[in-house]
C-alpha cells in the first residue's frame, strides 16, 4: 500500500470529571488524531497520547505535532509499505519519541487490517472476543468519596479496581478500601511519587493483598526498583520505566518488576507492543493494557492489543462512557459487566465518527504526495 494522505488534527474534549494524580489535576483533553489514507482511498486513524504537559512523560502534544510533521511524515509520506512492522524500522533514525512514531504507525495498522479486510485483532493474531476490565480512580477529595466511588465501580462490575496514591494519601487509604472490599482485586498507582527513603511506608502496603504496586519509584529508574522490590512482598508493576523490548528484558533481568503495564504510545507502538507482550509471554510475566484517557480512536487500537494471550491481567480500558460525555466513534466502546465485546469490523472496528471529530477539532493539517 502506499500512503498518498495524512490529515493531523488537534482536538481538544473535555472530560465528563476531573482525573487527579500525584502529579495534579486535569479535566481538558488535548490530543492528536492522524488520518492516513493509501492509493485506493482505504483509511486508518491513529491517536497521540501525549498530554498538553509534560508531566507523565517528556513528550506534549506540542512535540508530538513537531516530531511528526519535521520528520515522521517526511519519511512515510508517499513510501509503498507492504506490513505495518516496518513502520517502525523506518524510525529508528529517530531517536525516542515514542508517542509520536506510535501515532503514525497505529492510523497505519488500522489501514493495513482494513485493506486486507481483517480486524486489527486479527491482523495482530489476538485470540479474545472480549476482553477484561479494570478501572483507575484519580485521588478523591477524601476516603469516603474514594470509598463511594469504589462502590459504584465494583456494581458496575469492573474486574480490577485501581487507586491513584501519593505521599500523604496511601496506606490509610488503602486500608479503608481493604476494610470495605475485603475480596477486590485491587491495585494502587503512585506515578512515581515516592523513592528509596520511603521503603519502611511501602513495606506496609504489603498486609492488603495488592495485586500490584504500580511505579513507586522514579520513571527513569529500574535499579531502585529492584533494591526495593526485594523488600516488599507486593509485585511492582512497572509503567513509566518501560519505553521498549530492551528495557523490559533489564527490568526483569535485573528483578524490578513481574508485571508489566503495556502502552502502546509509551512503547513507540503496536510492533513494540507485541514484541514486549510476546517476550514478558516466553518469561511468565504477565502483562496488562495500561490507559491513556484516549478517546475513542486510541482505546480502540488498546482493545484490539488487549486480546493477545498474556494479557491476563484487566486493564485500565474501560468504556467511553466513563470518561466522555460524547466519544469520537460508533458505537462509543461499552463496558458490560466488567467486558468490553471485541468488535468485528475490520480495522480498529469502530466507525470513525466524522462530525463528532469535526466538533472538537481546533486544527486540520493535511499532507499529501502528487
Ligand atoms: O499512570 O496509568 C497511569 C492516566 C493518565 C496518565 C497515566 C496513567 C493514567 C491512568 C488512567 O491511570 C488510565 C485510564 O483510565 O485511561
Ligand atoms: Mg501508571
Amino acid at each position: 500500500m502506499i500512503l498518498k494522505e495524512i490529515t493531523i488534527r488537534v482536538m481538544k474534549m473535555r472530560m465528563k470529571k476531573p482525573f487527579t494524580t500525584s502529579f495534579g489535576t486535569f479535566q481538558d483533553k488535548d490530543f492528536l488524531l492522524l488520518e492516513v489514507k493509501d492509493e485506493l482511498g482505504n483509511t486508518g486513524w491513529g491517536e497521540s497520547v501525549a498530554f498538553e504537559s509534560p508531566w507523565y512523560s517528556e513528550e506534549t502534544l506540542g512535540t508530538n505535532l513537531h516530531i511528526i510533521e519535521e520528520f515522521l511524515i517526511p519519511i512515510v509520506l508517499g513510501k509503498e509499505i507492504g506490513h505495518p512492522d516496518e513502520i517502525s524500522e523506518l524510525f529508528t533514525a529517530i531517536r525516542k519519541n515514542n508517542m509520536a512514531k506510535s501515532t503514525v504507525e497505529g492510523a497505519v495498522w488500522d489501514l493495513y487490517a482494513k485493506r486486507n479486510k481483517m480486524t486489527l485483532t486479527q491482523a495482530l493474531g489476538g485470540e479474545r472476543d472480549k476482553i477484561e476490565v479494570g478501572i483507575s480512580i484519580g485521588i478523591q477529595e477524601n476516603v469516603a468519596d474514594l470509598v463511594e466511588t469504589v462502590s459504584g465501580f465494583i456494581k458496575e462490575g469492573y474486574k480490577r479496581i485501581k487507586v491513584k496514591i501519593k505521599p500523604g494519601y496511601d496506606v490509610e487509604v488503602i486500608r479503608e478500601l481493604r476494610k470495605n472490599f475485603p475480596q477486590v482485586p485491587l491495585m494502587a498507582d503512585a506515578n512515581s511519587a515516592y523513592t528509596l527513603e520511603d521503603v519502611e511506608l511501602l513495606k506496609q502496603l504489603d498486609e492488603f493483598n495488592l495485586t500490584m504496586i504500580e511505579q513507586p519509584l522514579a520513571s527513569d529508574d529500574i535499579i531502585d526498583h529492584a533494591v526495593l522490590q526485594k523488600q516488599l512482598k507486593t509485585p511492582i508493576c512497572l509503567d513509566e520505566s518501560i519505553h521498549s523490548l530492551e528495557d523490559t528484558r533489564k527490568a526483569i533481568e535485573l528483578g524490578s518488576t513481574q508485571i508489566i503495564n503495556i502502552k502502546i504510545g509509551r512503547v513507540g507502538g503496536l510492533t513494540e507492543a507485541k514484541k514486549i507482550h510476546d517476550y514478558c509471554m516466553e518469561h511468565r510475566i504477565p502483562v496488562w493494557c495500561g490507559g491513556m484517557l484516549e478517546s475513542g480512536i486510541g482505546r480502540a487500537h488498546n482493545v484490539a492489543l488487549t486480546t493477545l494471550p498474556n494479557f491476563i491481567l484487566p486493564g485500565d480500558t474501560a468504556g467511553s462512557s466513563r470518561y466522555w460525555k460524547e466519544d469520537v466513534i460508533t458505537p462509543e466502546v461499552v463496558t458490560e459487566d466488567g467486558y468490553i465485546t471485541v468488535p468485528n469490523a475490520f480495522g480498529i472496528g469502530y466507525e470513525p465518527d466524522l462530525a463528532t471529530i469535526d466538533k472538537f477539532t481546533v486544527e486540520e493539517m493535511h499532507y499529501q504526495v502528487e
